[in-house]
């Protein structure tokens, strides 16, 4: 494998179905996330809600202390506009314990009540992260599952959800999934462009894109296959993920998950 994307790991020929809105999702379309690993709809939050998260997420820049932040290889955030900081962002880590208008986010009753329901029981937020992928290079995130970056016990149900804040395309790096993978057990990740599936390995016939607008949410299972391409475009793709389990989730050595999921998965992050 080299460090080069194959333009044909993210194929796209096939367009996930949207719900308009959470309160569709009745026992049909809960059966249809057992069979499928997701379900994704068009409108979660309000635009004013989106305008909220993205303020919250630009004070944490502002303030890294309140979370863990990573730039872009190529920026330099000195020399970016203050303004917009998060133009020079890859990722944001661990800051709905800092930042009140995140926190609200983790509480909202739409997610909350969505997630109880896929789980199947009281969630209980486990981790929360922002990939941001800003415009002229925002970077890939490789094929993955999300279990193998999470120390919990492997029957533990994890769902999922993926927010938009930004118009979301097949040009700048919206969501992919390989549908029912989730059924196919966990998978051994290597270190390569990320902690990742490996590229031969991709089932790439399988894959279905997920263009949402801003505000419009992917819920996932934790062993779904997943990933997003590089943003080339000079439009901002900007997204925010929060992660559930079942409360009473108890931890599990690292050492169990790399057993499962492969030892160079040590020190890896979401
Ligand atoms: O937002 C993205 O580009 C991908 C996020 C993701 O799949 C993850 O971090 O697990």
């Amino acid at each position: 494998m080299t460090n080069t994307i194959p333009t044909t790991l993210y194929r796209a020929e096939r367009l996930a179905p949207l719900l308009d809105s959470a309160d569709d999702i009745g026992d049909a379309e809960t059966d249809s996330y057992r069979g499928l690993g997701f379900l994704a709809v068009r409108s979660l939050l309000t635009d004013s809600e989106v305008r909220g998260v993205l303020d919250g997420l630009a004070a944490v820049v502002r303030t890294p202390s309140a979370a863990s932040v990573d730039f872009e290889k190529w920026a330099q955030p000195q020399e970016l506009d203050p303004d917009n900081l998060l133009d020079g962002v890859r990722k944001l880590q661990g800051f709905c314990a800092h930042e009140p208008r995140l926190a609200e986010l983790a509480r909202h009753p739409a997610i909350l009540t969505t997630v109880a329901r896929l789980l199947g029981a009281e969630p209980v937020l486990t981790q929360d992260m922002a990939l941001l992928k800003p415009p002229g290079g925002g970077r890939e995130k490789p094929w993955h599952q999300d279990k193998a970056f999470f120390d919990i016990p492997l029957g533990t149900p994890v769902v999922g959800v993926w927010i938009a804040l930004d118009e979301a395309t097949i040009d700048n790096g919206c969501m992919h999934v390989l549908p029912g993978t989730h059924e196919e057990g966990p998978v051994v990740h290597f270190v390569r462009r990320d902690f990742q599936i490996c590229d031969t390995e991709v089932q790439t016939h399988r894959d279905t894109a997920v263009p949402l607008p801003p505000g419009g949410a992917l819920f996932f299972d934790g062993l779904l296959h997943h990933g997003t391409p590089p943003n080339l475009t000079e439009t901002r793709r900007r997204a925010v993920q929060l992660h559930y389990v079942p409360a009473g989730t108890v931890r599990t050595p690292t050492e169990d998950r790399l057993e499962v999921f492969g030892a160079e998965g040590k020190d890896a992050t979401c």
